[in-house]
């Protein structure tokens, strides 16, 4: 297959290429340090490892998630000793990638004695691995080696083995198709393209968002071809929220702040808000996506304190300004749209602080483009 055009990076020396300035505005599909990646590599690791853990982020998303299903029935058929184990619950609207079970919820005294004799751990979406939690340190402890595929930029003190990173791909997905069709030569099965088309619809937002590109149809196109049901696929993850989360978007809006000349809409959940709507932490995925589809708002903001002396914070931006520099100033990342950060701390504390720092990048982005 052809894979010029795509624009890889092969990142086991990835801190130059990745370190955006916010002066150079980003763009998808674009790439003026495209260097092929070396698919063959992955193969080889691949080949030589008999038993391999699957695994993404907390807090899992469609593309990490629809990944980890696309690999393990890749890998199945190939025959080897794999295993999906992530370190957060399974999101209801993603159980139908679940339905043969082969999603397991990282618990230590029932993995440690497989993952102990793991060759080689595959991780997706993960931009940074301290993201997987208790598994972390599970590959700590038995010096795992790792290799991960993702589109996040990394920082200079990246502790994965292997980094196949491609910070221009609309998802993750995207590269794993790309090292699938390699690596298969063929028309992909039905159940590896039920995880793939997963991956690129979520992190697209249903082909919208402005990281979709040529590549995300033409997988797509395959995907159809394979049988997969897309309308069911959409059903599922966005017309099964719980009614938490519709009374959380309901809250959440009639409080929500407007700063900068309305460009920045903000606000906050606490506990006794999830409480109050009979919401989780995990009900507040896509409310920020949501408060940025308001006209005149440039940046969206959520900062979520859910009373374990810690916020979570999250931005989403139209593209007029960049938002990832901020999320690492707070100590956390992202992509340049997308990003977001863990403060420790009440709301109390962390409010003013992102606050702060984030009117100020505004207005010194809106500043420089003057
Ligand atoms: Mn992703």
């Amino acid at each position: 297959m052809n894979l010029s055009g795509i624009g890889v990076n092969n990142c086991n020396c990835i801190s130059s290429i990745l370190d955006y300035s916010h002066e150079i505005p980003y763009v998808y599909g674009f790439s003026t340090e495209s260097i092929m990646i070396d698919f063959n590599k992955v193969k080889s690791l691949i080949s030589e490892a008999d038993r391999i853990l699957l695994t993404t982020h907390d807090n899992p998303d469609g593309d990490g998630l629809g990944c980890c299903a696309a690999m393990y029935f890749y890998l199945r058929e190939i025959g080897k000793d794999c295993r999906i184990i992530i370190c957060s619950k399974m999101p209801s609207e993603y159980s139908f990638l679940n339905s043969e079970q082969i999603f397991e919820v990282h618990e230590l005294e029932q993995h440690q004695d497989w993952i102990k004799n793991v060759n080689l751990v595959v991780i997706f979406d993960v931009g940074n691995i301290k993201r997987l939690k208790t598994i972390c340190s599970e590959i700590n402890s038995h010096s795992l080696p790792t290799l991960n595929i993702d589109h996040h930029p990394h920082d200079d003190d990246d502790l994965f083995t292997y980094n196949l990173v491609d910070v221009n791909a609309a998802a993750t997905g995207e590269i794993l198709y790309n090292y699938l069709k390699l690596a298969k030569d063929e028309q992909l099965p039905k159940e590896v393209c039920e995880g793939i088309y997963t991956a690129i619809m979520t992190d697209t937002g249903s082909f919208r968002y402005s990281n979709t590109n040529i590549k995300c149809h033409e997988i797509a196109i395959e995907c159809f071809r394979s049988g997969i049901n897309h309308s069911y696929i959409y059903q599922q993850v966005y017309e099964s929220k719980s009614k938490g989360r519709i009374k959380l978007l309901g809250n959440i809006l009639s409080n929500l702040t407007f700063e900068c000349d309305d460009e920045l809409a903000w606000f906050i959940i606490d506990k006794s808000t999830l409480d109050e709507c009979d919401a989780t932490p995990e009900d507040v995925g896509g409310l920020t996506d949501f408060v940025r589809t308001i006209r005149g708002v440039e940046v969206a903001l959520m900062i979520l304190d859910s009373g374990r002396d810690t916020c979570r914070i999250n931005y989403r931006s139209k593209g007029k300004y960049i938002i990832n520099g901020i999320a690492k100033t707070l100590g956390g990342g992202g992509h340049p749209l997308a990003a977001g950060a863990v403060l420790e701390g009440s709301m109390e504390t962390v409010l003013p602080k992102v606050l702060n720092e984030t009117k100020q990048s505004l207005q010194e982005q809106k500043y420089q483009s003057k």
